[in-house]
């Protein structure tokens, strides 16, 4: 961490002069106090808490207990992404299409520059150098993020490659996505995320939340990348991508798409069952949100995971739902918007709902309230969060650096469905998948602000983050195909099917290998199915039951297609279709129409 008191590049890491040209514009903008240039080392990210907490930025947990861990709180009205605050700025709005938030890109300059100016007086501003993907990778891409927020600077350490590796990667080039954080006064009036996929730039204002301000994630691995991925001829996904080995040493891979908070953590680090352990099957997580993929010159679709950490959801996570998740963050993790507990030594333990411990009797909640049992409100947001380091995951994948990453075999698209939406099917081919996975919906959570429990329509789960039109993001889908020589198949999944007694349907979690092992049986070729109308399904005896406590019966209830419901399923998907109007691929209708000519 090298600290510029003057002119703030005195001090600079690189001489790359566009770099150091698009800082020092930065710092006559923003006026910080002091700049820090930082080198993302162990040492450094220490000495970033040690400061946060003399500053009230963090809290020291109890080093017992959770040793590297530390404790972060928002500001009680910036907890998730706000995507109604969310822009794609272009000079036209035809290059954002209907989905997306558009702002003239000029106009949105000249509005934010006057949010920013002056907005680090008496604050630090933290250079953040970063590297998206595993080292050496063809899609690794560098970003510089400019901050005044020791959190971001301290999550960012954590959740991407920093440091000297992004000041090489970079050289003298002028290939870098600039992006410019301030925390403003973390006021929603003044709060604007806002993307400038034209000029490689990411202006956040006003908010400290994970997915709004670590600019590496939502920003420029997806909103920023799919839109270089369409200009490039490559892909950038809403995904986890697990491995899957068989007893027998053979390996698959897996991408798997799903809104926020519908399990993709667990999915990305589930463990198999008793009897598939003892049998020899083993998954391996190469990343839990991300997914980067491109066609090879032999035709083989490819993904790698752009980040090094985990941004997961916490309530929820425990022993029986993801141990892995729970070693995971068993040490070095940032906790945020957890219940702190008090302890009779002066430390601090944390706590949250669905936990493996039970409630404390007193602890102070998110919003830094005083908390018991029985209080009307949770201790712990629904959407606070862990950001840990990739490296302490026990099944972290042998690959998830390589950067030639892993060959796909299967991509899985799931929602949050109480009704319809059978247990798993797969698409007749391809250009199906894509039709099947723009049509994905999921019932709402708190990952992002806004009213919770309605069905969304979330095409690819990537609704609030394709960087540029839906129309054109759809059509480069189906133009990948042509890049593949025996493309991935394609399926879809609901782990969260109810019956009419308000009860699940499926167990989930680990159970789900279940599932996972009839797609990859299927994807190479050697498991039945059945032709229904929404694709190719298992027949309840496909779907291995023993020791799983459910019948045939209960999977046959479980993949049950009712028509009534699919009816009204066509014509809710309608909205998608009115919405895009003119602009729906021609594909996209025939799939539509193949479907109703089926039922
Ligand atoms: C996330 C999200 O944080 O999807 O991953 O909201
Ligand atoms: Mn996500």
């Amino acid at each position: 961490m090298a600290i510029a008191l003057n002119s703030g590049l005195s001090e600079a890491a690189t001489s790359n002069p566009h770099v150091l040209a698009w800082i020092r514009e930065c710092i006559d903008l923003c006026q910080p106090d002091k700049v820090v240039w930082c080198n993302g080392s162990k040492e450094e990210r220490q000495a970033m808490f040690e400061q946060g907490c003399t500053q009230g930025v963090f809290i020291r947990l109890n080093q017992q207990k959770w040793p590297g861990c530390y404790y972060h709180r928002s500001n009680s009205n910036d907890v998730a992404r706000t995507e109604h605050l969310t822009f794609i700025c272009t000079p036209n709005q035809d290059l954002v299409g209907v989905t997306n938030n558009w702002m003239n890109d000029k106009a949105a300059y000249a509005k934010l520059r006057e949010l920013y100016r002056g907005s680090m007086k008496g604050r630090t501003m933290y250079v953040l150098p970063f590297i998206m993907g595993p080292l050496g990778s063809p899609l690794a891409k560098v970003g510089i993020e400019l901050t005044d927020s020791l959190y971001v600077a301290a999550s960012m350490s954590i959740m991407t490659r920093m440091g000297d590796v992004a000041w090489k990667q970079l050289g003298q080039g002028d290939e870098f996505t600039r992006c410019l954080h301030s925390l403003g006064d973390v006021n929603p009036d003044r709060r604007y995320i806002c993307h400038f996929p034209l000029d490689n730039t990411i202006w956040s204002f006003g908010s400290g939340y994970g997915g709004n301000a670590l600019l590496g994630k939502k920003c420029l691995a997806l909103r920023i990348a799919s839109f270089l991925g369409r200009q490039q001829g490559w892909m950038a996904e809403h995904m986890l991508l697990m491995g899957v080995q068989a007893p027998d040493g053979e390996k698959s891979y897996v991408a798997a798409a799903f809104p926020s908070a519908c399990g993709k953590t667990n999915f990305a680090m589930l463990i198999p069952p008793e009897k598939y352990l003892k049998q020899g099957w083993k998954i391996t997580t190469i990343g839990d949100d991300i997914a980067w993929m491109w066609a090879d010159e032999k035709g083989q679709l490819r993904a790698i995971n752009p980040e090094a950490g985990y941004f997961g959801v916490v309530p929820g996570t425990n022993m029986r739902s993801n141990p892995n998740a729970m070693k995971s963050i068993a040490k070095d993790t940032i906790f945020t918007n957890v219940a702190l507990v008090p302890l009779e030594d002066g430390t601090y333990d944390i706590w949250w709902e669905d936990s493996d411990w039970p409630a404390p009797a007193k602890a102070i909640d998110w919003q830094g309230k005083e908390w018991k049992p029985g209080s009307n409100s949770k201790a712990a947001h629904p959407n606070s969060r862990f950001t840990a380091p990739m490296v302490n995951n026990p099944v972290l994948d042998p690959l998830a650096n390589d950067p030639a990453g892993v060959p796909i075999t299967a991509i899985i698209f799931g929602g949050r469905r109480s009704k319809t939406i059978p247990l798993v099917s797969q698409a007749f081919n391809w250009i199906h998948g894509v039709f099947m996975g723009a049509m994905l919906g999921s019932e709402t959570t708190a990952a992002a602000t806004g009213q919770v429990g309605v069905v969304r329509r979330d095409p690819m789960a990537m609704l609030p983050f394709i960087g540029y039109n839906i129309r054109d993001y759809l059509v480069h889908w189906f133009k990948m195909r042509k890049k593949m020589v025996d493309p991935p198949r394609i399926f879809t999944v609901n782990w969260f099917r109810k019956n009419d007694q308000g009860q699940f349907m499926w167990p989930g979690f680990g159970e789900n290998m279940r599932v996972l092992k009839w797609i990859i049986d299927r994807s190479l070729g050697r498991a039945y199915a059945m032709e229904t109308p929404l694709g190719w399904m298992p027949r309840p005896q496909d779907i291995d039951i023993e020791g799983l406590g459910m019948s045939e019966k209960d999977i046959a209830e479980a993949q049950s297609i009712n028509l009534d419901d699919l009816k009204a399923e066509i014509m809710s998907q309608e909205e998608l279709f009115l919405k895009m109007a003119g602009d729906m691929p021609k594909e996209m209708i025939f799939q539509r129409e193949l479907l109703v000519s089926r039922m």
